[in-house]
């Protein structure tokens, strides 16, 4: 059976691309998501094409779902954590908690969901990877930044701990941290489906990144020799300063 890449959050953008990316690179793709229609059409897509690609549906915050999805699952040998998003841009003073919350249990819970649930078959592996797609969000602040700002924080944390805890075992860990990304679902859901405000995000910034940026990034460093570690890619577009 081929190596085997579970990737989060297939529907669209970033990890569209990257599934596409992995699957050109010889991996047996696992599409998920919660959308059906999406990652079956990609599945579909994928296999006209020659490679190996199983759509699943599947609802990272839903840790029962997640236990079933990986009792159920014959092999894993990378773990992409891309499922996440934005919601609401309101400063801390105002914002609303069940904001928050949401931002927490997609981001954080999720990647911690589904990292432990596959944790023995990437073991198993013998030579496993662990891709947190976290943000330059989860490096700095800004305003109105809020809750992505907390959550991404805490990606970047969940991944630094499982490095650092897995140091010595065959599973290794990446983190893949990109700035302005133009896949137009992420910008509307954080806008709660508003265009004008999702097309000003993509506006104040001239040449953002596209998602095969982030999906090259992410298969260059699954495909380096395992004896090789890429703790941390940051991408942002030229135009987007960085802050330190
Ligand atoms: O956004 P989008 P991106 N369970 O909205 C899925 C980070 N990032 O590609 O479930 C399972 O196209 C959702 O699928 P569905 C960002 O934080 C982005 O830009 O069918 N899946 C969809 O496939 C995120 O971590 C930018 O609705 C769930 C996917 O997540 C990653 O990149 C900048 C789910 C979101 O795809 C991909 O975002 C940056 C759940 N509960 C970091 N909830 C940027 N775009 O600017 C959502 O620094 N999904």
């Amino acid at each position: 059976m081929a190596p085997t890449a579970v990737v989060t959050g297939a529907s669209s953008g970033i990890g569209a691309a990257t599934a596409r990316r992995l699957a050109a690179a010889g991996y047996r793709v696992v599409l998920a998501a919660r959308r059906a229609d999406r990652v079956e059409a990609l599945a579909a897509e994928l296999t006209d094409r020659g490679h190996q690609a199983v759509p699943q549906v599947l609802d990272v915050t839903d840790r029962a779902a997640v236990d079933a999805f990986a009792a159920a699952l014959d092999r894993c040998d990378v773990l992409v954590n891309n499922a996440g998003g934005a919601l609401g841009a309101d400063p801390v003073a105002t914002a609303d908690p069940a904001d928050w919350r949401a931002m927490f249990e997609v981001n954080v819970m999720g990647t911690l969901h589904v990292t432990q649930a596959l944790l023995p078959a990437l073991r198993a592996s013998g030579d496993g990877t662990v891709v947190v797609l976290s943000s330059t969000a989860g490096h700095v602040a800004y305003e109105g930044g809020g809750g992505y700002v907390a959550a991404k924080h805490g990606a970047h944390a969940l991944a630094g701990t499982l490095r650092l805890e897995l140091c010595g075992e065959p599973v290794r860990v990446i983190e893949v941290a990109p700035g302005m990304v133009r896949t137009d679902e992420f910008a509307l859901n954080r806008y709660r489906g508003d265009g004008d405000k999702a097309a000003a995000v993509y506006a104040g910034v001239a040449g953002p990144l596209v998602a095969d940026d982030v999906a090259d990034a992410v298969a260059w460093a699954v495909t380096r020799p395992s004896h090789v570690n890429v703790d941390l890619l940051v991408l942002r577009p030229r135009a987007q300063a960085a802050q330190h």
